[in-house]
């Protein structure tokens, strides 16, 4: 290889590696901010999507902001701009995100319009799990000798899911109570006491009985596994 060949691409890749970050930084990034006129804050991008993760960089917001009892907070790391409360209209910040969790919210109302979203390495903890909902179980004592637990079909219950029950016993007699009792659960009516309770209760695996503490052979189970 010629030494005036190899200059040449020494130069070439020199121009290749500062091209590559510089052409990086001039991409002009753009999003849009708006609030109001109702109680609604978002930032958006510009395909209008919401915006939940960006890359670290140089951005320019247009921000909108709608009505005079509403305004654009921006902040996180290095970064605090906000409109006034009382200001109606169009303005434009250049900002610079780095790695980190940023926020922007109305200032006059901070608990319902809010939204956030993470730059570079940063990412924003995934949403809470909603709980499963408690089954209904349904527990009935009397009148006569009749002691029962039912599901929300209305079927006898003998074999359950573990987990969360509302348990909500109707006690229609004044001899016997309802008593439930399993690993985790001892619950009863009063004996003399008629109307309906209601109990959150867990079950796990194993047997769960019930029974009249008045008259023990009025009595019932079921399994949960
Ligand atoms: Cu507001």
């Amino acid at each position: 290889m010629s030494r005036r060949l190899s200059l040449a691409l020494l130069v070439a890749a020199a121009t290749l590696t500062f091209a590559l970050p510089g052409s990086a930084r001039t991409a002009q990034n753009t999003l849009n901010g708006t609030v109001g006129p109702g109680f609604t804050i978002r930032l958006t991008d510009e395909s209008g999507a919401l915006v939940s993760h960006l890359d670290p960089g140089t951005y320019t917001i247009n921000v909108k902001d709608q009505a005079d009892i509403h305004n654009f907070d921006l902040h996180g790391p290095g970064v605090s701009e906000q409109t006034d409360i009382e200001f109606v209209g169009t303005v434009t910040w250049t900002v610079t995100f780095t790695d980190g969790i940023y926020a922007y919210n109305c200032d006059a109302h901070p608990s319902l319009m809010h939204g956030r979203f993470a730059v570079g390495t940063a990412s924003l903890p995934p949403p809470p799990k909603p709980k499963p909902k408690a089954k209904k179980l349904l527990a009935s004592v009397g009148p006569g000798a009749r002691i029962s637990v039912k599901t929300s079909s209305g079927a006898r219950a003998t074999k359950l899911k573990a987990g969360a029950y509302v348990l909500t016993v109707s006690d229609r007699s004044k001899a016997d109570n309802f008593h439930l009792r399993g690993t985790g659960v001892n619950v009863a009516t009063g004996v003399a006491f008629t109307g309906s309770k209601t109990w959150r209760i867990r079950l796990v695996k194993g047997t769960y009985r019930y029974a009249s503490d008045r008259h023990s052979a009025l009595k019932g189970s079921f399994l949960v596994g």
